[in-house]
């Protein structure tokens, strides 16, 4: 929507800026399609029109709470009216129904407190400020009296504040189902708020975007009964990062719970014999140990209470933390040359000491756990065969042990978390909350980047195709006449991966079947398939593990997408506004970025293929009516006034419908374009008027 449009002297303007990406001045001349410009920083530049946007004069300098409420919805005005209000601590603001959330990164507890969940409880959608809590409520209102299940998705970058998010949500959520506890038992809603803390003990870490960063998707569902009480739950995992339990990179931590349990209370060292963390191969790859403001011995027991609560006994909580022990233990084992050709032993006494210390703690026989990692056994169809590991291979069967166990582990304690919460047979509707981790990309993407991004594109697609609907189902509320409207959606992206045969799933699962593959023939391979392929460029799978590609892709994702189709879903965009995890940082540059990869500007953009900006008769006539007075005249009839107010001013395209006036993207600039200059003409003919009196 840039300014084909007129956009006479003395217009309010945004134009691009290299420093604050958006800038605002005043149009100062006008040659042709270049625009001289003064900015407010004081300087002069000349742009061409077609990148020069209206500034809309009369939106309020505290901004709007809903994004539709502009005038103008482009790239600046979103961006500053979310910068606005982020300046005075207003951190969630409406596109529609979609929330966007700016993290704070410093604690607003009023914002969340018992009061604020009160006042929330029942009002209508819009009547009080944006908040999570208002997304719940219309969530948990819609599936009561309409019986429809209903999800609620939070997206966003790393360290944007999705989880946080989904925690408030699951507070209100159990605000609203809760009821009170037969006396002595827990009830379920205590255990499903305290399944966030088990599980971040054990599936976040520090990473270098986030100090507590989710390295796993979840997906919680909260049922309720036909009263509306919560009466059961289920939380579903996706994606745990396996690397981060043996390959850590400066200055992140791995897991959590490996750091509260070496500063677990004496007893339980001795027990488990722990020491400190940089005697720990698994932890002294990085020199990071401590968190600023985290105290990993308080949160060892703080994570025991939230497993009672939960409902895992001190039994299954002193096996859980066993496997941890041994872990560390595993990781400590160095392999040296064996006696055989390319067989390894454990190196030295040291590593004999963990290597027992881990069977002990694993429960199992020492020599079986060091055949395990010193010798593969290949079965085929008529032989067993034992083939001795040399030392390189046994580090990689070793690290490959520590995943696979503490993947397992997690598995565990997900499924443990559900049994004891319970599930309810009988529930017919329940609020699913998503919180998913955000698009990644690092130098180098691994498959678990690729199967993070795969699962984002699906998401992105659902999160399309609902706000078109949502754009759709007002133009028939309004009864305005609308032939379908195309919007640019990610299919060609997902067939590009998904498509059978021939899309890059399909491929890599043909190359893991022939035994000669390597890295390079299924690199080679893509590149030759694809090199004409819009969406695609060399390829940068490196590395990915071909053992890997069966536990993921289609696994999860499918039942997920499924189960969120069967509900009426409603959006969380959380946004980061700085890298340095700082509060009152707001970079422009940063968050436009995540608004465009986001999907913020791709729903207005959906929109604006429709018609974005609607007034309600009244309004419109109070704003434009001075275009042509005469149409006032006399008459009581809004929508008749409206149409000859458009017609003399001959635009084209737009819409009447039953209480609102619709305009294409672009025309409201192009009227309060006219007006400014009406505005104008009549200052400056009063101005002449006072002059000849002088
Ligand atoms: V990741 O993809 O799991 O790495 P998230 O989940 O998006 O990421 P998270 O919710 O963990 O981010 O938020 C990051 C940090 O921002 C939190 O640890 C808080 O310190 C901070 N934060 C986020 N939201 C809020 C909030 N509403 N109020 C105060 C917040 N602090
Ligand atoms: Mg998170």
């Amino acid at each position: 929507m840039a300014a084909s449009i007129s956009l006479p002297v003395g217009s309010l303007v945004w134009v691009e800026d290299p420093d604050v990406a958006w800038i605002d001045g005043e149009v100062l001349e006008v040659n042709g399609s270049d625009i001289k410009v003064l900015c407010t920083s004081g300087k002069t530049v000349v742009v061409k029109s077609s990148n020069v946007y209206a500034k809309d004069a009369e939106a309020p300098p505290s901004g709007v709470d809903d994004m539709t409420k502009l005038a103008y919805l482009h790239e600046p005005g979103v961006l500053h009216n979310l910068k606005a209000r982020y300046d005075i601590n207003e951190i969630y603001t409406y596109t529609g129904n979609i929330l966007i959330a700016v993290n704070p990164f410093r604690r607003l507890p009023h914002l969340y407190d018992t009061h604020m969940m009160a006042q929330y409880k029942g009002a209508a959608f819009g009547e009080l400020s944006p908040h999570p809590y208002a997304v719940a409520d219309a969530a948990y209102r819609l599936m009561i009296n309409d019986g429809v299940s209903q999800s609620i998705l939070v997206s966003g970058e790393s360290g944007a504040g999705k989880t946080e998010s989904t925690k408030q949500l699951m507070r209100y959520l159990a605000y609203m189902g809760g009821r009170a506890a037969a006396e002595g038992s827990r009830s379920v809603e205590q255990q499903v708020l305290e399944s966030n803390p088990v599980l971040e003990a054990f599936g976040n870490a520090k990473t270098v975007r986030n100090n507590n960063s989710s390295r796993f998707g979840k997906f919680v569902e909260i049922q309720f009964d036909q009263k509306g009480r919560i009466s059961g739950a289920a939380v579903r995992t996706y994606l745990l990062e396996r690397s981060r339990v043996c390959q850590l990179s400066d200055p992140e931590r791995n897991y959590h719970c490996f750091y509260m349990l070496c500063a677990a209370p004496l007893e339980d060292i001795q027990r488990f014999k722990l020491d400190n963390p940089r005697t720990f191969h698994y932890l002294n790859q990085t020199n990071c140990y401590e968190l600023d403001g985290l105290d990993d011995a308080k949160e060892y027991l703080a994570t025991r209470r939230a497993m009672d609560v939960v409902g895992i006994s001190s039994e299954e909580q002193d096996a859980i933390f066993r496997v941890v022990a041994a872990i560390l233990h595993l990781g400590n084992i160095e392999f040296a040359k064996g006696k055989e050709i390319d067989s390894s032993v454990p190196k030295d006494e040291k590593s004999w000491f963990h290597l027992r210390t881990a069977a002990e703690l694993f429960m199992c026989d020492v020599k079986s756990l060091e055949d395990s990692l010193c010798k593969r056994v290949i079965v085929t169809r008529d032989e067993t065969i034992t083939k001795w590991l040399d030392p390189e291979a046994a580090l990689t069967s070793r690290d490959a042990l520590a995943k696979i166990v503490y993947s397992r582990l997690f598995d565990w304690l997900v499924d443990k978390i559900n049994s004891s919460i319970g599930q309810d047979p009988n529930s017919k509707s329940l609020i699913g909350v998503l919180d998913i981790y955000g698009f990644e990309s690092f130098k180098t993407n691994s498959f678990e980047q690729f199967c993070i991004n795969l699962t984002n594109e699906k998401l992105q697609q659902h999160f399309n195709q609902h706000v078109f609907k949502m754009e759709q189902e007002e133009y028939t509320k309004e009864e305005i006449n609308w032939s379908y409207i195309e919007f640019i959606d990610n299919q060609d992206i997902l067939d590009l991966v998904e498509k059978k045969p021939g899309g890059i799933i399909a491929l890599l699962d043909e190359a893991c079947m022939f035994p000669r593959s390597t890295h390079e023939t299924f690199a080679q391979k893509l590149y030759q398939t694809f090199k004409n392929h819009k969406r695609f460029c060399k390829p940068k799978l490196a590395r990915s593990d071909f053992t890997i590609c069966h536990y993921a892709g289609d696994q999860q994702l499918q039942s997920l997408l499924e189960t969120l189709n069967a509900t009426e879903p409603h959006y969380i965009r959380c946004v980061k506004p700085n890298n340095l995890l700082k509060p009152s940082i707001f970079e422009n540059h940063n968050v436009l970025q995540q608004l465009r990869c986001g999907g913020v500007m791709e729903a207005i953009r959906i929109s604006m293929a429709g018609y974005p900006t609607r007034r309600p008769f009244y309004e419109f006539l109070d704003r434009f009516g001075i275009l042509s007075p005469e149409v006032l005249d006399g008459s009581t009839d809004e929508v008749a006034a409206c149409k000859r107010l458009l017609e003399k001013v001959g635009l084209q395209g737009y819409q009447i419908g039953k209480t609102k006036v619709f305009l294409r993207a672009g025309q409201m600039a192009e009227l309060d374009a006219r007006r400014t200059e009406v505005l104008g003409r009549s200052a400056s003919i009063i101005q002449r008027k006072v002059r000849s009196y002088m």
